[in-house]
């Protein structure tokens, strides 16, 4: 069966609002003046702990090295905006404050699972003909620069990817396919001179427009960085355990942003406003069964404890000790140091005005 580019394209798209994704764009598998700049933000060495990245650079910057036959990169994205409502959680020195992408269940599955319902689809369209990779956030695969390059929106000051109409909540899914498709042509940047989310960042990650090393984003330092979080970046993180979404708060398009109808992207009630000490006295089985198929789960217990401990340091709230102290005999040392600090932090903190941090 011989079908037209234009004709397959739109299918593509309308099969792709049925599954309900927020947007489906087309680019060229060409990624020349990305694939330059990512190897400018490698040579600064911003991509710290995260070596995979230049381990696979040469494939991260030509999609043929992944997939050799692609014509065409399908690029999808989703909504996940879980509205403002747990935005208040970071005025809450009592509570840890998970990132919007991690307050539900893990994205990765989900899109994963969509784009192969949509390559099963266009497989039924061309005779099973059409060959496809799908590639959701861990491929090497630079998924923004493709969601640029799709129309999708551009890339915003903080070098997420900011639709006009959606904002930046969206997370995003890529299929590379062997047949050619209509691309779609670029957006123009619409940030003008606002720089509200380089100015909003806790630690200053983001260096100059679109560049963030990597080592200074609390998303990393919370989420990748396996080791001992650097003491000078401890108090700039706050009450956040799990992620980071200051750069996103503060961008105007985000604010006409309507809340996820995807129902595997509701919130779960115990990640939102979840008490730091109930969450510091976390045994193992309470950790894997709070985080169960969430985002949170891949830096297990102990990364996440030593996330925990470093919130209650900069929470003030003296009643944090007892659990604190009961964690200085973990069996990890990483754990038992960030314990030690916080308990150190709190001794040397005002006491909490009357009504901060009720628990
Ligand atoms: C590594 C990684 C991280 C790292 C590094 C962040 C980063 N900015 O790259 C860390 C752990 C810090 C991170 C954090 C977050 N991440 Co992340 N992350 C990734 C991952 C796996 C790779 C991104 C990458 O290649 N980075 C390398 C750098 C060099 O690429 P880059 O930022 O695109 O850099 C470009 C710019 O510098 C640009 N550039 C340079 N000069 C110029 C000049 C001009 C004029 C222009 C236009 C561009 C430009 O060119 C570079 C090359 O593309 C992607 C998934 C994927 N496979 O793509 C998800 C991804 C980017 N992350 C995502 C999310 C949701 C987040 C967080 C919001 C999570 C959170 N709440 O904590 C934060 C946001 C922090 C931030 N402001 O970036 C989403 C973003 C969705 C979107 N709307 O854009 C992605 C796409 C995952 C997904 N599948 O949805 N992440």
């Amino acid at each position: 069966m011989r079908i037209g580019s234009k004709f397959l394209t739109r299918e593509i798209k309308s099969f792709g609002s049925k599954l309900g994704l927020a947007q489906v764009g087309v680019a060229p598998p060409d990624l020349s003046l990305w694939g330059e700049r990512f190897r400018h933000w490698l040579d600064q060495g911003f991509e710290g702990e995260m070596r995979y990245m230049a381990r696979d650079a040469s494939r991260r910057t030509d999609p043929r090295a992944v997939f050799p036959e692609v014509r065409s990169v399908v690029v999808v994205s989703m909504n996940y905006y879980p509205g403002d409502r747990y935005r208040g959680c970071l005025q809450d020195p009592a509570a840890g404050y998970v990132a919007n992408y991690a307050l539900h269940e893990d994205y990765h599955p989900l899109i994963e699972s969509k784009l192969t319902q949509l390559l099963q689809h266009i497989r039924s369209l061309t005779d099973d003909k059409v060959q496809g990779k799908i590639y959701v956030d861990t491929g090497p695969v630079l998924e923004k620069a493709f969601a640029v390059m799709a129309g999708m929106g551009w890339m915003g000051r903080h070098s997420l990817l900011i639709s006009q109409d959606a904002g930046s909540w969206l997370l995003l899914g890529v299929l590379l396919l062997d047949v050619e498709l209509d691309f779609d042509e670029p957006v123009r940047d619409q940030c003008g001179d606002c720089t509200r989310c380089i100015e909003s960042c806790p630690t200053q990650a983001i260096l100059s427009p679109y560049v963030v090393d990597a080592r200074r984003c609390i998303s990393y330092l919370l989420g990748e960085l396996k080791g001992a979080i650097p003491v000078e970046m401890r108090p700039r993180i706050g009450n956040r355990v799990f992620g980071c979404d200051d750069c996103q708060w503060a961008c105007p398009y985000n604010k006409g942003a309507v809340v996820s109808t995807e129902a595997s992207f509701s919130p779960k009630k115990e990640l939102t406003f979840p008490s730091l000490i109930v969450l510091m006295g976390m045994r193992e089985e309470d950790f894997k069964g709070l985080f169960y198929n969430n985002p949170v789960m891949r830096v297990k217990r102990n990364r996440f404890l030593r996330n925990v401990a470093v919130a209650l340091g900069n929470s003030g709230d003296q009643r944090a000790v007892p659990a604190l102290e009961k964690r200085l005999s973990d069996p990890d040392p990483m754990v038992r140091e960030h314990v030690e600090w916080a308990i150190n932090r709190l001794a040397e903190s005002p006491p909490l005005e009357k009504g901060e941090g009720g628990i």
